[in-house]
C-alpha cells in the first residue's frame, strides 16, 4: 500500500498561504471586518457591541488556531509523554481579554477596534463567563490549564460541556436567594470548536457476562448507548506559541431517535431516549463539598471518563507503541474523586478489549493515575450505592469487587488488596473494614476515595497542612499500608496573568516600570516580584501604589453604582469575603462580627464615632439550600445598617449577587482586607487568599490552609491571624459535646449579638432561629470559641489601617512575596514530582 503524500497538492502553495500571528493593526481591522461580513453575515450599519465582540473574538480565535494547530503537530511529531487533567469542573470565566494578553495583541486590538468605532472595554463586557464550575476546585483547574500552556507542558484538560453552568443567583428584596439557569451558550460560543468527527459511544446499563472463571474477560452488552462528541477549547500560553487543548464532551443520542417506536406511532417514546441521552451533559451539579448519590451525576462521571479514556487510548495507539508502554506516555490526574471511575474503566479496556492479564492490567493502571484530594470534610467524600452502580455499570462493579477481593471469596479477585492488608496487619478487622472499597450497610456503598487511593501512583493534598491532615486522618490507614512516599503535597497556585495583569492592569504596569523588566518575564517568574520590597521605603512609589488601590476601589464602586444603584463610600476601608457559602467557611462569623461592630458604633457618642475607621464590608457567593439563611441575614443586616443615619458613614454592608470569576476580577484589586476565616483544619487551601495578596490586599484569617504558607512567605507581621489552632479543634468539639457551656457564659458579646437577631432587630427573628441555634447548640464550627479573638484581630486591622504609610508598606511587601503562589510553580511541581513530564516548546527547535 502506497503511503499517501501530505500535504496534498503543491506544498509551497500551502506554506505561503498559512496565516501566522499578525500584529499589524491594519491586518486586525481587516480580519474583524471580514468576520462581521462572512462569519456573522452582518453589516457595519447596524452592528452592535455584541456583534462587534463576536467578530473580534473570531478574529482573535484565528490567531489562536494557528498556534493550536502548530502545537498539536509539534506534540505529535515529538511524541512526548503527555498529561491529562480530568476535572468535572473548569471555571474559566471570560476568554477574550485573557487571550489578547497571552498573545500580546491587546494594544493592537484596542487600536483596531477603536478605528472601527467601538471600544475594546465595552466589547469585553459583552462576553459571558464560562462558569462550568462551583468554586475553588474548578477555578484551580482553569489556572492549571493557563500555566501548563505558559510553561510549554503537553497537558490537555478533559471535562464536560454543560449546557447550563452554575446557576445565576438573584436576591429577592426579602433577602432570599433565587436561582435561574445559566444559558451561557445562547449567544453562541466563539471559543469552542465542535469536532463532530471526534466521537465515542458510551454504554450504560445492560448485562456483563464473565467469559472465564474468576477475574478474566467479560462481555458487556445491551443497555443504552450514548454518543460523546468533542468540543475543543484553545488554551493559549503566555509569551509562547504553545496553545493547549481543553476537550469538553457533549452527550447526544446515538441515533436521532428510536425509529422503531417512531414508526409504530409512539412519537413520545421515540424522543424519550434521545432526551435522556442529551440530559447527561445538560447541567452542572451546583454541589460544592456535598454529594447526593444521584443517578444522573453517576452517569455524567462515567460518560466523561469513558469518552476521555477512549480518546487518550486512541491517541496513544497512534504512536504505534505496545500497550505496556502506556504509563511511559500517559499520566492522568484525577481532580478529586469525581473521575475515579477512570480506574475501573481502564481496567475494563485493558482486560476486556486488550485481553491483558489482570495483574498486568493493574500494574499499568496504578502507574498512570495520580489523585488530588481537595477536602477532608466527610460530607464531601463520594460514595456510590452498590445497587446503583450494579444497575448502571455492571461490568465496573465486577471489577471493583475484583479489586476489593475479600479474602473469603474464591473469585480470583486479585486478592491484591485486602489480602495484602491482612498479611501486613493480621487480625486487624477494623482496619480491613475501614480500608475496604465497599462500606457495609444498607445499601452497601463504594468508597471512591479509597478506590482513587489504591488505584493511583501518587496522592497529594493542596496545601502543607491539608496534605498532613489527609495523611493522618482520612487516608491514614493507606499511608501505613503503602508507606508515606506515595503521598505528597502540592500547594495550590493561581495564574498571575488573569489575577494580576488582566484584573489589575495599572498595578501590572507599575510593577514592570519599577522593576524595569518586561511583564512577560515576571509574569512567568513571579519570584521576580521580590525586588519590589526595596521600593516599600520609597515615598513616591508608595503614593503610586496607594493611588492604584484607590482607583480600583472607585472602579468597584462604579460597577456597583451602575449594576445595583448603590453609592459606595470609597474613603472607607474595603473588607471583602467572597466564596461559596458554607458553614465551615464561617460567613456567619463575619456577619455576626459586623453586627457587633454596629452595636458598638451605636453605643458611641458622635464625637467618638468620628475617630472610628470607616469600613465597607462586601460579601458575595452562591449558596446551596442549607445556607440560604445566611444570605438572608446578611441582606437584612445590610438593609438596617445602611439606612442608619448615625452609623452609615462608618459602617456599611453589601451582598453582591451572582458572584462569578468576572466579578472577582473587579472585587479583588479593590480590597484592603479580605477574610479567610474557616475553622482551623477545614479549608484545604483556599486560592482567593492568594489572589487578594497578589493584588496588595491583606488577610485576616485563621491558621488554616494556604493562609499559613502565605504568612510564611510575606511575614506574620503582615497577616492578621486569629482563632484556635487545628489540634485544639477536636478537643473543643469534644467539650461542646460533653460539657456544653451556654453562649451567655462562654462569650457575652456574641450572646448579645445573637439576642439582637432573635429579638427582631433585622426583621422577624424566628426566621433566623435555625441559623442562630447552630451556634447556641453544638457549634460544630466553633464560632463561639473564636469570636473574641476574631473581634480582637479586626481591631488590630483597624489600628493598622489608620497608619496608612505602614499599611501601604505591608501591602507592597505582601505582593512582593507572592512568588511561591504562581500556578506555574504548582504545575511544574506536578510535572516533575508526579507526571515525569518535560516542557515541549513550539518553534524552538
Ligand atoms: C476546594 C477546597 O475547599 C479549597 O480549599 C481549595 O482551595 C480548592 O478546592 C482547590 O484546591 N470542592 N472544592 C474544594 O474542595 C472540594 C471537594
Amino acid at each position: 500500500s502506497g503511503k499517501e503524500k501530505w500535504p496534498r497538492g503543491d506544498e509551497t502553495v500551502w506554506k505561503t498561504n498559512m496565516r501566522g500571528v499578525d500584529a499589524d493593526v491594519g491586518d486586525i481591522t481587516k480580519s474583524v471586518v471580514n468576520h462581521v461580513q462572512t462569519s456573522l453575515a452582518r453589516q457595519a450599519y447596524n452592528l452592535d457591541n455584541l456583534g462587534a465582540y463576536q467578530a473580534a473574538a473570531l478574529s482573535v480565535r484565528d490567531n489562536m488556531l494557528v498556534n493550536w494547530n502548530e502545537t498539536q503537530l509539534h506534540y505529535t511529531r515529538k511524541a512526548p509523554k503527555r498529561a491529562y487533567y480530568l476535572s468535572l469542573e473548569f471555571l474559566m470565566g471570560r476568554t477574550l481579554d485573557n487571550a489578547l494578553l497571552n498573545l500580546d495583541l491587546k494594544s493592537q486590538y484596542k487600536d483596531g477596534i477603536n478605528q472601527l468605532g467601538f471600544s475594546l472595554e465595552d466589547l469585553l463586557e459583552e462576553e459571558r463567563d464560562a462558569a462550568l464550575g462551583n468554586g475553588g476546585l474548578g477555578r484551580l483547574a482553569a489556572c492549571y490549564l493557563d500555566s501548563s500552556a505558559s510553561q510549554d507542558l503537553p497537558v490537555w484538560g478533559y471535562g464536560l460541556r454543560y449546557k447550563y453552568g452554575i446557576f445565576q443567583q438573584l436576591i429577592s428584596p426579602e433577602g432570599n436567594q433565587l436561582e435561574a439557569p445559566d444559558p451561557w451558550l445562547d449567544n453562541q460560543n466563539p471559543w469552542e470548536l465542535p469536532r463532530i468527527d471526534v466521537n465515542y459511544e458510551v454504554r450504560f446499563y445492560g448485562q456483563s457476562e464473565r467469559l472465564s472463571e474468576g477475574h478474566g474477560r467479560a462481555l458487556w452488552t445491551g443497555g443504552q448507548e450514548v454518543l460523546a462528541v468533542a468540543y475543543d477549547v484553545m488554551i493559549p500560553g503566555c509569551n509562547t506559541r504553545n496553545t493547549n487543548n481543553l476537550r469538553l464532551w457533549e452527550s447526544k443520542p446515538k441515533r436521532g431517535f428510536d425509529l422503531n417506536s417512531f414508526n409504530a406511532g409512539n412519537y413520545e417514546g421515540a424522543v424519550e431516549s434521545s432526551n435522556s441521552a442529551a440530559a447527561i451533559t445538560s447541567v452542572l451539579y451546583p454541589n460544592d463539598h456535598t454529594t447526593f448519590g444521584k443517578e444522573l451525576r453517576l452517569k455524567q462521571q462515567y460518560f466523561w471518563t469513558a469518552a476521555s479514556l477512549a480518546d487518550i487510548i486512541r491517541r496513544f495507539k497512534n504512536l504505534g507503541k505496545s500497550i505496556n508502554e502506556f504509563p511511559d506516555y500517559v499520566a492522568i490526574q484525577l481532580n478529586d474523586t469525581h473521575p475515579t471511575l477512570a480506574i475501573p474503566e481502564l481496567m475494563r479496556i485493558l482486560i476486556d478489549e486488550e485481553d491483558l492479564d489482570w495483574n498486568f492490567a493493574w500494574q499499568i493502571v496504578t502507574n498512570v493515575f495520580f489523585f488530588t484530594n481537595h477536602t477532608v470534610l466527610p460530607e464531601a467524600l463520594e460514595k456510590w450505592p452498590v445497587p446503583l452502580m450494579e444497575h448502571i455499570l455492571p461490568r465496573h462493579m465486577q471489577i471493583i469487587y475484583d479489586i476489593k477481593a475479600v479474602s473469603n471469596t474464591n473469585t480470583f479477585a486479585a486478592r491484591i488488596f485486602l489480602q495484602a492488608v491482612e498479611k501486613k496487619f493480621p487480625g486487624d478487622r477494623e482496619r480491613l473494614a475501614r480500608m475496604s472499597l465497599i462500606e457495609e450497610g444498607f445499601p452497601k456503598q463504594v468508597r471512591m476515595a479509597n478506590l482513587a487511593c489504591i488505584g493511583s501512583r501518587r496522592i497529594n493534598g493542596v496545601a502543607e497542612l491539608h496534605s498532613k491532615l489527609v495523611q493522618t486522618t482520612i487516608l491514614k490507614d493507606f499511608v501505613e499500608f503503602f508507606g508515606v512516599s506515595k503521598f505528597g503535597n502540592v500547594t495550590n497556585g493561581i495564574t498571575p496573568r488573569r489575577w494580576l495583569d488582566q484584573c489589575n492592569p495599572e498595578l501590572s504596569k507599575l510593577i514592570s516600570s519599577t522593576l524595569k523588566i518586561d511583564k512577560s518575564v515576571w509574569l512567568k517568574d513571579l519570584y521576580k516580584l521580590k525586588d519590589l520590597v526595596k521600593y516599600a521605603a520609597d515615598k513616591g512609589f508608595r503614593a503610586e501604589w496607594a493611588a492604584i488601590k484607590q482607583r480600583n476601589k472607585e472602579r468597584l464602586a462604579h460597577h456597583i453604582e451602575t449594576t445595583l444603584g448603590f453609592t459606595v463610600n470609597t474613603n472607607a476601608m474595603f473588607d471583602v469575603q467572597i466564596k461559596r457559602l458554607h458553614e465551615y467557611k464561617r460567613q456567619t462569623l463575619n456577619i455576626l462580627g459586623v453586627i457587633h461592630r454596629y452595636l458598638e458604633l451605636k453605643a458611641l457618642t458622635p464625637a467618638l464615632r468620628k475617630k472610628v475607621n470607616p469600613k465597607v464590608v462586601f460579601f458575595a457567593g452562591k449558596a446551596a439550600p442549607a445556607f440560604f439563611k445566611t444570605i438572608r441575614l446578611i441582606v437584612n443586616v445590610a438593609r438596617v445598617i445602611n439606612a442608619d443615619p448615625e452609623t452609615k458613614d462608618y459602617l456599611s454592608l453589601y451582598f453582591l449577587p451572582d458572584y462569578s470569576v468576572s466579578l472577582a476580577e473587579v472585587l479583588i484589586p479593590a480590597s484592603d482586607i479580605s477574610q479567610h476565616i474557616s475553622t482551623a483544619g477545614t479549608e484545604a487551601s483556599g486560592t482567593s487568599n492568594m489572589k487578594f495578596c497578589l493584588n496588595g490586599g491583606l488577610l485576616v484569617g485563621t491558621v488554616d490552609g494556604a493562609n499559613i504558607e502565605i504568612a510564611e512567605e510575606v511575614g506574620e507581621e503582615n497577616v492578621f491571624f486569629f482563632g484556635h489552632l487545628t489540634p485544639a479543634v477536636e478537643d473543643l468539639r469534644y467539650q461542646h459535646m460533653y460539657h456544653p457551656v451556654p453562649v451567655d457564659e462562654a462569650c457575652p458579646p456574641l450572646a448579645n449579638v445573637l439576642n439582637q437577631i432573635s429579638g427582631g432587630l433585622f426583621g422577624d427573628g424566628g426566621v433566623y432561629e435555625p441559623l442562630v441555634n447552630t451556634i447556641r447548640q453544638g457549634d460544630y464550627y466553633l464560632v463561639t470559641d473564636d469570636f473574641d479573638s476574631y473581634i480582637r484581630a479586626l481591631a488590630m486591622v483597624d489600628e493598622a489601617y489608620l497608619d496608612r504609610d505602614e499599611w501601604v508598606k505591608k501591602s507592597i511587601c505582601t505582593t512582593a512575596n507572592m512568588g511561591k503562589f504562581s500556578s506555574d510553580r504548582a504545575i511544574m511541581d506536578y510535572a516533575q514530582e508526579y507526571w515525569n513530564l518535560e516542557p515541549i516548546p513550539v518553534g524552538k527547535d
